[in-house]
């Protein structure tokens, strides 16, 4: 008695100087430290921040439709939300912390619960501290099927980010704040995985056909991806199916949180070697090897089907009325002033803050949304890009199509790349009720700025 008694008194102790670890089960994501190979082979591993030891965390696959529970489970040192992106979802979901729910601390754990409306290709990943914690690698693809799958071969979900890895250590440089990266481009890796890995390969055959689900997980960087042994088309952009597949031409972007689904055929022989490459101004890298071996038997397909079209709202344009989104800062384009909450500080006085950019004069989420929309509403929205970098707007909970500069719709996407001096003007049916955060998804920016949001009700 006296003996059980003790060691109870003991464990309870030992309990108590422990740090709060939560115990996961089978429907669970579980945010944890894990080591992994990401660098080449014969260089250390890394240690990340994962869902459930791995990075990308698992692929969660579920029919259209379909309804998707997880519980985060939060054995990371630092609190966290998990954003479904592109996911037309319930807003108590959305994961944005003091906007749609309070963030998950260390030891505790939130139930994320809601439909899947869309087939298409998503991806999940940290919406607190974003700038470290998806470099860390929080991060995971979201596949959605169709109720009929493609004809393909092999569908292969690609996650392609860049880590910015010590040479010597292979450790993660823990330097997210920093202000040179955040007041210019973002933060860049010096090394790129694809999957997690560096330079990973798929065995193919020639003349298979490939669906590649194309995710960049990246903090800022922009990808050109172009193929090599390789012939297709995009067949959707951000998860939605494009009405007429888009043949890859030279190249194409591919900006931080975008997803482009191709439909594409091996062209090289067996014994060659295909790549994913992604070009730069000098030259470029491969991204992926799919090393050719025989020749499929199968007759090959000729031509190319759209893929079903989602539940998207009708869009009708007549008057909806325009909104203007100023995108400001950054290096070379200095901030004179901008709000902080209530307050008009100097450019000077907002960089010692660590706050380098601005939409429509706030350099962050202000308290009043810049939008107040009636649910099914629809409005233009337009971004002027007065800074000297691109940036890749976002918005939640909806969809939205870009309006091309003839004046038609062109696809629908959940984040736009706006060029350096660029307009841009998207189209939105405001559908989907809540508050709804819209920002930049270049990670460095989002932090020190760019971060706004509009409210459907
Ligand atoms: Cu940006």
């Amino acid at each position: 008695m006296s003996f059980s008694r003790r060691l109870f008194l003991q464990s309870a102790a030992a309990l108590a100087v422990l740090p709060k670890v939560a115990w996961a089960s089978g429907r669970d994501l579980v945010a944890q430290t894990a080591m992994q190979q990401i660098a080449p082979d014969g260089y250390p591993e890394t240690p990340v921040w994962s869902y459930g030891g791995a990075v990308p965390g698992s692929e969660i696959r579920l029919p259209q439709g379909a309804r998707l529970q997880r519980r985060l489970v939060n054995n990371l040192p630092q609190s966290t939300t998990v954003h479904w992106h592109g996911i037309r979802i319930d807003n108590a979901m959305d994961g944005v912390p003091g906007l749609t729910q309070d963030v998950v601390a260390p030891g505790e754990d939130f139930t994320y619960d809601f439909v899947v409306p869309d087939a298409g290709t998503y991806w999940y990943h940290a919406h607190n501290r974003s700038v470290e914690q998806v470099a860390r690698g929080l991060y995971g693809p979201l596949i959605v099927e169709e109720a009929d799958a493609s004809d393909v071969d092999h569908d292969l979900t690609l996650m392609l980010d860049d880590w910015r890895l010590d040479p010597e250590t292979a450790h993660i440089v823990d330097d997210f704040d920093n202000g040179h990266d955040q007041s210019h481009a973002g933060r860049f890796g010096n090394l790129v995985s694809v999957n997690g890995r560096f330079d990973p390969s798929y065995p193919v055959q020639s003349r298979d056909r490939l669906r590649l689900r194309l995710i960049n997980a990246s903090n800022a960087r922009i990808y050109d991806l172009a193929l090599d042994g390789l012939t297709g088309w995009i067949v959707a952009l951000d998860g939605m199916p494009l009405d007429t597949p888009m043949a890859v031409g030279e190249s194409f972007p591919l900006a931080p949180a975008q997803r482009a689904d191709l439909i594409v055929d091996v062209q090289a022989e067996s014994g060659a070697i295909a790549n994913l490459v992604s070009r730069e101004r000098e030259g470029g890298f491969g991204l992926v090897r799919f090393t050719v071996s025989g020749r499929t038997a199968k007759a090959s397909r000729s031509g190319i089907i759209p893929l079903p079209p989602n539940p998207l709202p009708q869009m009708v344009l007549d008057d909806a009325p325009l909104y203007r989104m100023t995108l400001q800062g950054g290096a070379m384009r200095w901030l004179e002033s901008a709000q902080l909450g209530k307050t008009e500080l100097s450019g000077r006085e907002l960089a010692q803050l660590g706050r380098f950019w601005a939409l429509n004069g706030h350099a962050e989420r202000p308290s009043e949304p810049f939008l107040d929309a009636q649910q099914g509403s629809a409005h233009r929205i337009e971004f002027v890009n007065e800074t000297a970098f691109p940036h890749a707007m976002h918005l939640h909970g909806h969809h939205f199509r870009l309006i091309l500069s003839d004046g038609s719709l062109g696809p629908w996407r959940d984040t736009v790349l706006v060029e350096r001096g660029q307009t841009r003007q998207i189209a939105l049916v405001a559908d989907n009720p809540g508050d709804w955060l819209l920002h930049c998804h270049m990670l460095g920016h989002a932090a020190s700025g760019m971060m706004s949001w509009f409210r459907v009700t």
